[in-house]
């Protein structure tokens, strides 16, 4: 498991580092993701360490819920009336690179389906 000390997204939450923040809870932050996939492209993680959405899920119904309405919150300011792709990458398979969990909000482009 990664040290929480160690941790990039850990280190946002702490603000050591600064990501570009376009929301934030008590429980969860959002901000842009580094190599946008779509015109919106923001990651939405929970303040505490978990690796991944099946930690999330099975730690805490209230963070992983505070993340989903924080999505909806940033989804509804960028203006995605007609949509956006919610994405948990979970694992090695899933693609996912950074083990601090973080669900994807993708929008303002017509998405394809099904992803690669
Ligand atoms: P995943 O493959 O699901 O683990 O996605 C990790 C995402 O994290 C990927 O879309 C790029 C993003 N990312 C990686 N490093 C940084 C960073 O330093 N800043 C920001 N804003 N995003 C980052």
């Amino acid at each position: 498991m990664t040290d929480p000390s160690d941790c990039l997204f850990c280190k946002f939450v702490r603000r050591e580092i600064e990501p570009v923040v376009v929301g934030e809870s008590d429980l969860s932050l959002a901000f842009r993701d580094i190599n946008p996939q779509a015109p919106t492209h923001v990651l939405v993680i929970p303040k505490r360490h978990v690796a991944d959405a099946a930690e999330l899920t099975a730690a805490s119904a209230e963070e992983l819920a505070d993340v989903f309405a924080l999505a909806a919150q940033v989804a509804a300011d960028d203006g995605l009336a007609n949509g956006y792709r919610l994405v948990f990458n979970t694992g090695r398979d899933a693609g996912q690179e950074v083990f601090h969990a973080h669900l994807h909000l993708l929008g303002a482009r017509a998405m394809t389906w099904p992803p690669g």
